[in-house]
């Protein structure tokens, strides 16, 4: 972002994409961590902070006929991303930075289909264990969550696909995955198909956050017109962020996390981004709240020294 941006604040408590309740109680854990004195601290300008609710839905919006096996709260997780979608693009309408706080991962599916109409080739960064590329027919849970990436590629089901008339459609050359370490099946093909870079965590091993971060920027800073960081918490090892939902052993380490937000804050590429996936309801003394509001400040620009 540039330091004259000033900061679209979108929370969006809904977990229903999840298979466990609580990651709708991220975006008030994360405030009560601090998140708005960090940025104030930072000098830099809130716009506006809009919470988006869920409302009344009925099952009417999806026709009686459709197929919707192993699509669990379909309707609902519809009705969040189209409102979120709308926020999403008045805000980049308005020339200010997206940040958007979850909720659990579904939501991605709205934030992309509000970035995408502004930009020609909006680059996505997804940090996160998982790829997010399940369709309902590769999908081992049903999960929404586990479908945002896909669904925001085009693949999946047409009512996910084109919600509502919206349909983004990412480029699989424009999308980068960091710190991948449990895919399932589907998900590998659908990576090795489409060619999407992928560093997993063999690869952050191997080279280091430093080396494969400087390679993901370089591969998408030149091809893309926008960027849009997607950060699933889980990546993060869950000795360190033990409050989400789907934690997965053997993640990123509290200062590779850091880095890796650094690094993209100083390339100065990054155009929007969303939090998602913190479960106050498993966390321990709100660590993975506070992390949360550590990783959306060092994005933003905080500074050690
Ligand atoms: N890939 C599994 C698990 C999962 C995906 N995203 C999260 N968990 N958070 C699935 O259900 O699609
Ligand atoms: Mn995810
Ligand atoms: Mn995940």
């Amino acid at each position: 972002m540039s330091i004259q941006q000033k900061i679209a604040a979108i929370t969006v408590p809904f977990d229903l994409g999840a298979g466990r309740r609580g990651a709708s109680q991220g975006p008030k854990s994360i405030m009560q961590a601090g998140l708005i004195r960090s940025i104030q601290q930072m000098d830099l300008t809130i716009d506006s902070i809009t919470d988006i609710s869920l409302g009344e839905v009925t099952a009417t919006a999806i026709d009686a006929e459709q197929d919707i096996t192993n699509l669990n709260y379909l309707a609902e997780v519809i009705e969040i991303n189209t409102r979120l979608s709308e926020q999403v693009s008045q805000a980049a309408q308005r020339g200010d930075f997206p940040l958007i706080i979850g909720g659990d991962h579904s939501i991605a599916i709205g934030t992309l289909a509000g970035l995408s109409s502004h930009y020609t080739n909006l680059g996505v960064i997804w940090i996160d264990a998982h790829s997010d590329l399940n369709t309902a027919d590769t999908s081992p849970s049903g999960n929404i969550h586990g479908m945002s990436l896909a669904v925001s590629l085009g693949i999946g089901h047409p009512l996910l696909t084109n919600m509502k008339g919206l349909q983004p459609k990412l480029k699989p050359e424009n999308i980068v995955l960091i710190g991948c370490r449990s895919l399932d099946e589907g998900e590998k093909k659908l990576i090795r198909s489409l060619g999407i870079k992928c560093f997993t965590m063999y690869d952050i091993d191997r080279k280091g956050m430093a080396h494969v971060m400087q390679e993901a920027i370089d591969y998408l800073k030149d091809r893309t017109d926008g960027l849009h960081v997607s950060y699933d918490v889980d990546s993060l090892d869950p000795n360190e962020a033990p409050g989400t939902g789907t934690a997965v052993n053997g993640g990123l380490h509290f200062r590779e996390a850091h880095l890796a937000v650094e690094m993209l804050h100083e390339a100065g590429i990054v155009t929007s981004a969303e939090f998602v996936e913190v479960n106050p309801l498993l966390d321990v003394n709100n660590k993975t709240s506070q992390l949360a509001v550590g990783l959306i400040s060092s994005l933003l620009g905080k500074q050690i020294l």
